[in-house]
Protein backbone atom coordinates (compact mmCIF):
# COMPACT_ATOMS: atom_id res chain seq x y z
CA UNK A 1 0.00 0.00 0.00
CA UNK A 2 1.21 3.44 0.08
CA UNK A 3 2.30 5.28 -2.80
CA UNK A 4 4.12 2.58 -3.81
CA UNK A 5 7.14 4.43 -4.78
CA UNK A 6 8.77 5.49 -1.70
CA UNK A 7 7.57 9.07 -1.76
CA UNK A 8 5.89 10.29 1.28
CA UNK A 9 2.66 12.41 0.48
CA UNK A 10 3.16 15.23 3.41
CA UNK A 11 -0.49 17.21 3.89
CA UNK A 12 0.76 18.09 7.24
CA UNK A 13 1.33 22.01 5.89
CA UNK A 14 2.27 23.95 2.93
CA UNK A 15 5.24 25.49 4.72
CA UNK A 16 6.71 21.96 3.84
CA UNK A 17 7.30 22.95 -0.06
CA UNK A 18 10.57 23.13 -0.97
CA UNK A 19 12.47 25.74 -3.05
CA UNK A 20 12.36 25.34 -6.71
CA UNK A 21 15.40 24.93 -8.92
CA UNK A 22 14.50 28.63 -10.04
CA UNK A 23 14.79 29.82 -6.52
CA UNK A 24 18.03 27.98 -5.62
CA UNK A 25 19.41 29.56 -8.72
CA UNK A 26 18.35 32.96 -7.96
CA UNK A 27 19.60 32.67 -4.12
CA UNK A 28 23.00 31.74 -5.39
CA UNK A 29 23.47 34.60 -7.99
CA UNK A 30 21.75 37.15 -5.82
CA UNK A 31 23.56 40.15 -5.41
CA UNK A 32 24.32 40.37 -2.16
CA UNK A 33 25.00 43.37 0.96
CA UNK A 34 24.68 43.97 4.33
CA UNK A 35 20.84 44.56 5.15
CA UNK A 36 21.58 46.02 8.21
CA UNK A 37 23.44 48.69 6.66
CA UNK A 38 19.73 48.76 4.29
CA UNK A 39 22.64 47.89 1.73
CA UNK A 40 21.52 44.44 0.47
CA UNK A 41 20.11 44.94 -3.13
CA UNK A 42 18.28 41.89 -2.83
CA UNK A 43 16.31 42.34 0.40
CA UNK A 44 15.48 46.12 -0.56
CA UNK A 45 14.13 44.90 -4.33
CA UNK A 46 11.67 42.10 -2.71
CA UNK A 47 10.89 44.69 0.51
CA UNK A 48 9.75 47.47 -2.83
CA UNK A 49 8.11 44.65 -4.64
CA UNK A 50 6.16 43.20 -1.48
CA UNK A 51 5.41 46.51 -0.62
CA UNK A 52 3.62 46.81 -4.02
CA UNK A 53 2.04 43.80 -4.36
CA UNK A 54 -0.33 44.93 -1.29
CA UNK A 55 -0.22 48.75 -2.12
CA UNK A 56 1.42 50.08 1.02
CA UNK A 57 4.49 52.26 1.64
CA UNK A 58 6.92 50.31 2.77
CA UNK A 59 7.63 46.12 3.80
CA UNK A 60 10.49 45.17 6.31
CA UNK A 61 11.47 41.48 5.66
CA UNK A 62 11.40 39.12 8.09
CA UNK A 63 12.37 35.40 9.12
CA UNK A 64 8.68 33.88 9.84
CA UNK A 65 5.64 34.98 10.06
CA UNK A 66 5.30 34.81 13.81
CA UNK A 67 7.77 37.75 13.95
CA UNK A 68 6.50 39.31 11.56
CA UNK A 69 2.99 39.13 13.40
CA UNK A 70 4.77 40.16 16.92
CA UNK A 71 6.84 42.96 15.43
CA UNK A 72 3.11 44.45 14.10
CA UNK A 73 2.03 44.39 17.44
CA UNK A 74 5.20 45.62 18.97
CA UNK A 75 4.97 48.50 17.00
CA UNK A 76 1.31 49.46 17.15
CA UNK A 77 0.61 48.82 21.20
CA UNK A 78 1.96 49.59 24.36
CA UNK A 79 1.78 47.65 27.48
CA UNK A 80 -1.70 46.91 29.44
CA UNK A 81 -3.08 47.62 26.10
CA UNK A 82 -5.99 45.51 24.29
CA UNK A 83 -6.32 43.68 20.99
CA UNK A 84 -9.40 42.03 19.73
CA UNK A 85 -8.94 39.28 17.25
CA UNK A 86 -10.53 36.13 16.61
CA UNK A 87 -10.27 32.52 19.39
CA UNK A 88 -8.86 30.57 16.69
CA UNK A 89 -6.27 33.26 15.32
CA UNK A 90 -2.49 32.12 14.29
CA UNK A 91 -1.80 34.31 17.01
CA UNK A 92 -3.67 33.28 20.03
CA UNK A 93 -2.86 29.75 19.31
CA UNK A 94 1.07 29.38 17.60
CA UNK A 95 2.67 31.98 18.52
CA UNK A 96 3.87 30.89 22.05
CA UNK A 97 1.97 33.46 24.18
CA UNK A 98 4.46 36.38 22.78
CA UNK A 99 1.70 38.60 23.08
CA UNK A 100 2.30 38.51 26.42
CA UNK A 101 5.59 38.46 26.94
CA UNK A 102 6.43 40.82 24.10
CA UNK A 103 4.29 43.31 23.73
CA UNK A 104 2.52 42.68 27.30
CA UNK A 105 -1.16 43.14 25.90
CA UNK A 106 -4.31 41.51 26.49
CA UNK A 107 -5.81 39.86 23.54
CA UNK A 108 -9.43 39.60 23.61
CA UNK A 109 -10.53 36.33 21.52
CA UNK A 110 -14.11 36.66 19.79
CA UNK A 111 -15.39 33.58 18.68
CA UNK A 112 -15.72 33.66 14.90
CA UNK A 113 -17.55 31.61 12.28
CA UNK A 114 -14.82 29.45 10.87
CA UNK A 115 -12.57 32.18 11.89
CA UNK A 116 -13.93 35.32 10.70
CA UNK A 117 -15.55 37.99 12.74
CA UNK A 118 -18.32 40.25 12.11
CA UNK A 119 -18.33 43.68 12.11
CA UNK A 120 -20.75 44.08 14.65
CA UNK A 121 -18.86 41.59 17.04
CA UNK A 122 -15.79 43.34 16.70
CA UNK A 123 -17.47 47.08 17.55
CA UNK A 124 -19.32 45.75 20.33
CA UNK A 125 -16.25 44.36 22.17
CA UNK A 126 -14.29 47.94 21.74
CA UNK A 127 -13.70 49.39 25.10
CA UNK A 128 -15.11 52.89 26.22
CA UNK A 129 -11.87 54.81 27.54
CA UNK A 130 -12.41 54.52 31.09
CA UNK A 131 -9.06 54.17 34.38
CA UNK A 132 -10.51 50.15 34.64
CA UNK A 133 -10.44 48.79 31.15
CA UNK A 134 -7.35 48.16 29.13
CA UNK A 135 -7.62 50.50 26.06
CA UNK A 136 -8.55 48.91 22.16
CA UNK A 137 -5.49 49.71 20.05
CA UNK A 138 -5.39 47.22 17.73
CA UNK A 139 -7.60 44.91 15.80
CA UNK A 140 -6.17 41.58 14.21
CA UNK A 141 -7.63 39.25 11.61
CA UNK A 142 -6.67 36.57 9.80
CA UNK A 143 -7.16 35.75 6.42
CA UNK A 144 -6.83 33.50 5.30
CA UNK A 145 -8.07 31.91 8.40
CA UNK A 146 -5.93 28.94 9.19
CA UNK A 147 -7.72 26.60 12.11
CA UNK A 148 -11.07 28.40 10.20
CA UNK A 149 -10.15 25.79 7.59
CA UNK A 150 -8.69 28.35 5.09
CA UNK A 151 -11.77 30.50 5.16
CA UNK A 152 -12.10 33.63 3.14
CA UNK A 153 -13.15 36.74 4.63
CA UNK A 154 -15.82 38.77 2.05
CA UNK A 155 -14.12 41.77 0.66
CA UNK A 156 -17.34 43.58 1.71
CA UNK A 157 -16.87 42.07 5.20
CA UNK A 158 -12.90 43.82 5.62
CA UNK A 159 -14.38 46.61 4.54
CA UNK A 160 -16.97 47.59 6.67
CA UNK A 161 -14.80 45.99 9.64
CA UNK A 162 -12.00 48.99 8.49
CA UNK A 163 -14.62 51.62 8.25
CA UNK A 164 -15.27 50.82 12.15
CA UNK A 165 -11.82 50.50 12.99
CA UNK A 166 -11.44 53.84 11.43
CA UNK A 167 -14.12 55.84 12.51
CA UNK A 168 -12.59 54.76 16.33
CA UNK A 169 -8.97 55.33 15.12
CA UNK A 170 -7.89 51.81 15.98
CA UNK A 171 -5.92 50.21 13.64
CA UNK A 172 -6.07 47.01 12.05
CA UNK A 173 -3.05 44.45 11.57
CA UNK A 174 -3.68 41.68 8.88
CA UNK A 175 -2.35 38.08 9.54
CA UNK A 176 -2.31 37.26 6.03
CA UNK A 177 0.37 34.77 6.43
CA UNK A 178 -1.85 33.03 2.97
CA UNK A 179 -3.30 36.61 1.60
CA UNK A 180 -2.46 35.06 -2.35
CA UNK A 181 -4.45 32.38 -1.53
CA UNK A 182 -7.39 34.40 -0.80
CA UNK A 183 -6.80 36.61 -3.35
CA UNK A 184 -6.50 34.04 -5.80
CA UNK A 185 -9.71 32.28 -4.07
CA UNK A 186 -12.17 35.25 -4.11
CA UNK A 187 -10.61 36.48 -7.38
CA UNK A 188 -10.03 40.05 -5.27
CA UNK A 189 -6.20 41.75 -5.53
CA UNK A 190 -4.37 41.50 -2.54
CA UNK A 191 -3.94 45.07 -2.63
CA UNK A 192 -7.87 45.62 -2.35
CA UNK A 193 -7.53 43.71 0.55
CA UNK A 194 -4.65 44.80 2.27
CA UNK A 195 -6.14 48.33 1.83
CA UNK A 196 -8.57 47.32 4.26
CA UNK A 197 -6.07 46.76 6.90
CA UNK A 198 -3.28 49.46 8.47
CA UNK A 199 -0.16 46.79 8.14
CA UNK A 200 -0.34 43.18 6.36
CA UNK A 201 1.78 40.43 6.96
CA UNK A 202 2.28 37.66 4.40
CA UNK A 203 4.34 34.64 4.13
CA UNK A 204 6.84 33.74 1.40
CA UNK A 205 7.05 29.95 2.89
CA UNK A 206 4.07 28.90 2.51
CA UNK A 207 2.33 27.98 -0.60
CA UNK A 208 4.67 30.56 -2.10
CA UNK A 209 7.51 27.74 -1.37
CA UNK A 210 10.28 30.05 -0.47
CA UNK A 211 12.45 28.55 2.12
CA UNK A 212 12.99 31.42 4.17
CA UNK A 213 10.67 34.96 5.66
CA UNK A 214 7.77 36.86 5.48
CA UNK A 215 7.02 40.54 4.47
CA UNK A 216 5.78 43.27 7.45
CA UNK A 217 4.18 46.03 4.75
CA UNK A 218 2.73 49.18 6.14
CA UNK A 219 3.12 52.77 6.26
CA UNK A 220 6.30 53.86 5.59
CA UNK A 221 6.71 55.58 8.80
CA UNK A 222 5.21 52.41 10.53
CA UNK A 223 7.60 49.90 8.68
CA UNK A 224 10.22 53.06 9.92
CA UNK A 225 9.34 52.05 13.42
CA UNK A 226 9.27 48.50 12.94
CA UNK A 227 12.72 48.03 11.43
CA UNK A 228 13.81 48.97 15.30
CA UNK A 229 11.47 46.09 17.05
CA UNK A 230 12.62 43.17 14.18
CA UNK A 231 16.30 44.55 15.61
CA UNK A 232 15.10 44.04 18.98
CA UNK A 233 13.53 40.01 18.58
CA UNK A 234 16.56 39.71 16.60
CA UNK A 235 15.47 39.59 13.13
CA UNK A 236 17.57 42.21 11.76
CA UNK A 237 20.05 39.76 9.42
CA UNK A 238 23.20 40.46 7.45
CA UNK A 239 23.43 39.19 4.37
CA UNK A 240 19.48 38.37 3.71
CA UNK A 241 19.57 38.57 -0.04
CA UNK A 242 20.44 34.76 -0.17
CA UNK A 243 16.71 34.27 1.08
CA UNK A 244 15.07 37.81 0.00
CA UNK A 245 15.95 36.59 -4.06
CA UNK A 246 14.24 33.43 -3.27
CA UNK A 247 10.91 35.36 -2.09
CA UNK A 248 11.40 37.60 -5.37
CA UNK A 249 11.01 34.43 -7.48
CA UNK A 250 8.02 33.25 -5.36
CA UNK A 251 6.24 36.79 -5.62
CA UNK A 252 7.07 36.45 -9.52
CA UNK A 253 5.95 33.11 -9.91
CA UNK A 254 4.42 31.09 -7.32
CA UNK A 255 1.19 33.03 -6.49
CA UNK A 256 -0.61 31.92 -9.95
CA UNK A 257 -0.34 28.67 -9.82
CA UNK A 258 -2.10 29.00 -6.19
CA UNK A 259 -5.40 27.81 -7.94
CA UNK A 260 -3.92 24.53 -8.78
CA UNK A 261 -3.80 23.88 -4.70
CA UNK A 262 -7.24 24.95 -4.28
CA UNK A 263 -8.58 22.71 -6.96
CA UNK A 264 -6.44 19.89 -5.33
CA UNK A 265 -8.02 20.60 -2.10
CA UNK A 266 -11.63 20.58 -3.52
CA UNK A 267 -10.61 17.00 -4.91
CA UNK A 268 -9.34 15.91 -1.65
CA UNK A 269 -12.45 17.42 0.16
CA UNK A 270 -15.19 15.75 -2.15
CA UNK A 271 -13.23 12.44 -1.93
CA UNK A 272 -13.06 12.41 1.91
CA UNK A 273 -16.65 13.82 2.64
CA UNK A 274 -17.90 10.70 0.91
CA UNK A 275 -16.14 8.71 3.92
CA UNK A 276 -18.56 7.80 6.99
CA UNK A 277 -17.51 8.65 10.13
CA UNK A 278 -16.17 11.57 8.77
CA UNK A 279 -17.64 15.21 9.06
CA UNK A 280 -16.58 17.62 6.20
CA UNK A 281 -19.07 19.81 3.92
CA UNK A 282 -16.64 20.11 1.23
CA UNK A 283 -18.52 23.26 -0.34
CA UNK A 284 -17.09 25.50 2.57
CA UNK A 285 -13.53 24.64 0.93
CA UNK A 286 -12.23 27.64 -0.60
CA UNK A 287 -8.58 27.83 -1.00
CA UNK A 288 -5.67 25.15 0.22
CA UNK A 289 -6.88 23.82 3.85
CA UNK A 290 -8.78 20.43 4.26
CA UNK A 291 -9.72 20.54 7.94
CA UNK A 292 -11.95 17.52 8.98
CA UNK A 293 -13.98 15.84 11.89
CA UNK A 294 -14.42 12.53 13.24
CA UNK A 295 -17.82 11.11 14.36
CA UNK A 296 -17.19 10.03 18.01
CA UNK A 297 -15.30 7.78 18.82
CA UNK A 298 -12.91 8.68 16.06
CA UNK A 299 -9.24 9.80 17.15
CA UNK A 300 -7.35 12.15 14.72
CA UNK A 301 -4.27 10.76 16.26
CA UNK A 302 -4.99 6.71 15.48
CA UNK A 303 -6.08 8.59 12.31
CA UNK A 304 -2.37 10.11 11.52
CA UNK A 305 -0.95 7.42 12.77
CA UNK A 306 -2.66 5.01 10.39
CA UNK A 307 -2.59 7.42 7.57
CA UNK A 308 1.07 7.77 7.97
CA UNK A 309 1.79 3.72 7.76
CA UNK A 310 0.72 4.54 4.07
CA UNK A 311 3.07 7.34 3.23
CA UNK A 312 0.73 10.16 3.79
CA UNK A 313 1.43 12.42 6.68
CA UNK A 314 -1.63 14.98 8.00
CA UNK A 315 -1.70 16.73 10.66
CA UNK A 316 -4.14 16.33 14.26
CA UNK A 317 -5.30 19.33 15.25
CA UNK A 318 -8.00 18.78 18.23
CA UNK A 319 -8.65 15.52 19.11
CA UNK A 320 -11.35 14.51 16.89
CA UNK A 321 -9.77 17.06 13.85
CA UNK A 322 -6.72 16.88 11.33
CA UNK A 323 -5.82 19.31 8.93
CA UNK A 324 -4.48 18.65 5.76
CA UNK A 325 -2.63 21.21 3.46
CA UNK A 326 -2.06 21.23 -0.38
CA UNK A 327 0.52 22.70 -1.75
CA UNK A 328 3.11 22.96 -5.05
CA UNK A 329 4.86 19.26 -3.98
CA UNK A 330 1.70 17.15 -4.16
CA UNK A 331 -0.35 16.65 -7.09
CA UNK A 332 -4.15 16.07 -8.23
CA UNK A 333 -3.61 11.78 -8.05
CA UNK A 334 -1.92 12.50 -4.77
CA UNK A 335 -5.21 13.66 -3.36
CA UNK A 336 -6.79 9.99 -4.36
CA UNK A 337 -3.91 8.14 -2.76
CA UNK A 338 -4.80 10.14 0.63
CA UNK A 339 -8.34 9.59 0.13
CA UNK A 340 -8.07 6.12 -0.27
CA UNK A 341 -6.12 5.99 2.67
CA UNK A 342 -8.47 7.79 5.04
CA UNK A 343 -11.15 5.45 3.99
CA UNK A 344 -9.12 1.91 4.69
CA UNK A 345 -8.69 3.20 7.85
CA UNK A 346 -12.55 4.45 8.94
CA UNK A 347 -13.64 1.66 6.88
CA UNK A 348 -11.62 -1.42 8.71
CA UNK A 349 -13.33 1.04 11.94
CA UNK A 350 -9.46 1.48 12.48
CA UNK A 351 -8.44 2.22 16.23
CA UNK A 352 -10.66 4.81 17.58
N1 LIG B 1 1.24 28.36 10.31
C1 LIG B 1 1.83 27.06 10.39
C2 LIG B 1 1.90 26.59 11.84
O1 LIG B 1 2.46 27.57 12.65
C3 LIG B 1 0.58 26.21 12.41
C4 LIG B 1 1.03 26.10 9.54
O2 LIG B 1 1.52 24.97 9.35
O3 LIG B 1 -0.05 26.46 9.06
N2 LIG B 1 -0.07 33.17 10.49
C5 LIG B 1 -0.73 32.13 9.99
C6 LIG B 1 -2.16 32.26 9.62
C7 LIG B 1 -0.07 30.89 9.82
O4 LIG B 1 -0.74 29.85 9.37
C8 LIG B 1 1.30 30.80 10.18
C9 LIG B 1 2.04 29.50 10.06
C10 LIG B 1 1.94 31.94 10.69
C11 LIG B 1 1.22 33.11 10.84
C12 LIG B 1 3.37 31.92 11.16
O5 LIG B 1 4.28 31.67 10.19
P1 LIG B 1 5.75 31.09 10.59
O6 LIG B 1 5.56 29.61 10.73
O7 LIG B 1 6.59 31.49 9.43
O8 LIG B 1 6.17 31.72 11.85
Amino acid sequence: MGTGSGRVIDLRSDTVTLPTEEMREAMRTAPLGDDVFGEDPTVNRLEEMAAAKVGKEAALLVPSGTMGNQVALLTHTRRGDEVILEANAHIVHYESGAPAVLSGVMLRALPGERGLLAPEQIEAAVRTPNIHTPPTTLICLENTHNRGGGSVYPLATLQAIAAGARARGIPVHLDGARIFNAAVASGVPASAIAACADSVMFCLTKGLAAPVGSLLCGPAEFIARARRFRRMVGGAMRQAGVVAAAGIVALEKMVDRLEVDHANAHRLAAGLARIPGLLLDPGRVQTNIVIFRLAPPGSAAALVRAVAAEAVRALAIAPDAVRMVTHKDVEAADMDVAVAAVGRHLGAGGPA
